[in-house]
């Protein structure tokens, strides 16, 4: 008999995170609840872009995020669709969102859980059909039940995330994940409407040959970078540079490689913010097996002070950020 034919589907998302709980005899399900409850905003976000050519969902919204950054229409829909499925959740109090200037409190004052999120990141390749991604962290609240999560809620340090995840929307949707007890990752299937377990165990390799940087801001680099850039030149790495955080960096993640947005003349401490972009991927590359830096400290040691806090950020296969880190320590040996 063809061994091919008839072969099972595979593990659902809902099934595996059930499976998970499971492994916690106390866990009470919500972390649980939390993370379909992304999924499903997931899905919903991916159907808005996946038609995004056909509805008047592209370009420009017209006004900007607290950052000055151009809001598209997409990024809008995506805050609204996410901020909607953790509110009607329940089980978290407070929204950290790039697209908001302030915390969102959801009223679920029960809440136990902390979301930061970036919803829709990549934001200037929505319009030319360029991989886009969602990234989230999620931290357990310190204050007490039965009000609004505070400012220490929100402002934890990388190392107390509970779980942190992102949705890749390219050639297939992908949401990849951690619970602090490895990486795994499941593929959308749109016809069943369902994302399955397709990447179960994620390890990034020790290293690579692919570096990521947007060089055009070359001539405004630390002088460390400089010559880190000129070193993978050297040894004919590959440039990768999609300009979607998500998609360069699940591609090093998967092939080995490094993604480096370090401290530049325009964004003197980098341009990605630390509470929804970087502390979820150095969450996740950790626990694959990588690494993730500013340049000198862990990003998920660095204790954050404002909300949409920025630093440069060094993350992937952990030889490779080792390297780059060496050429930053001569550059402050010889200042
Ligand atoms: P966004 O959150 O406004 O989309 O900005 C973040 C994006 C990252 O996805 C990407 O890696 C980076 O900005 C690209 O920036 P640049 O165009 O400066 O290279
Ligand atoms: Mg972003």
């Amino acid at each position: 008999m063809n061994e091919k034919l008839g072969l099972p589907v595979g593990t659902t998302l809902d099934r595996f995170i059930m499976r998970k709980q499971e492994d916690f005899p106390f866990a009470t399900g919500e972390l649980s609840q939390l993370l379909r409850d992304i999924a499903l905003a997931a899905k919903i976000v991916n159907r808005e872009i996946n038609r995004a050519g056909l509805l008047d969902v592209t370009g420009a919204y017209g006004q900007q995020n607290v950052q000055g950054e151009d809001q598209q229409k997409l990024d809008v829909i995506a805050n609204i669709r996410f901020i909607r499925a953790l509110r009607n959740g329940g089980e978290v109090c407070s929204i950290i969102s790039e697209e908001e200037d302030d915390v969102i409190q959801t009223g679920n004052t029960r809440g136990k859980y902390i979301v930061a999120i970036d919803p829709l990141d990549g934001s200037s390749n929505i319009d030319v059909n360029v991989s886009i991604g969602t990234i989230f962290s999620i931290y357990r609240r310190i204050s007490d039940q039965g009000c609004d999560g505070t400012m220490e809620d929100c402002l934890q340090s990388g190392t107390r995330q509970v779980a942190a995840g992102y949705v890749i929307y390219g050639s297939s949707t992908m949401l990849v994940y951690t619970t602090g007890a490895g990486v795994n990752g499941f593929t959308y299937d749109p016809t069943l409407g369902e994302f399955f377990l397709s990447h179960p165990n994620m390890c990034t390799p020790k290293t690579g040959k692919i570096y990521s940087i947007n060089e055009g801001t070359y001539n405004s680099f630390p002088e460390g970078v400089k010559q880190y850039v000129q070193y993978c030149k050297e040894n004919e790495y590959s440039a990768r540079y999609i300009g979607s955080l998500v998609g360069d960096f699940h591609r090093n993640l998967i092939k080995g490689g490094i993604y480096i947005y370090p401290a530049t003349a325009k964004a003197p401490n980098g341009k990605l913010r630390l509470m929804y972009e970087c502390n979820a991927l150095a969450f996740i590359a950790e626990q694959a097996g990588g690494k993730a830096t500013n340049g000198a400290q862990r990003i998920m040691e660095l204790v954050p002070t404002e909300l949409h806090e920025r630093c440069p950020l060094f993350i992937g296969s952990p030889e490779m950020v080792d390297k780059a880190e060496e050429f930053l320590k001569v550059e402050v040996a010889v200042s």
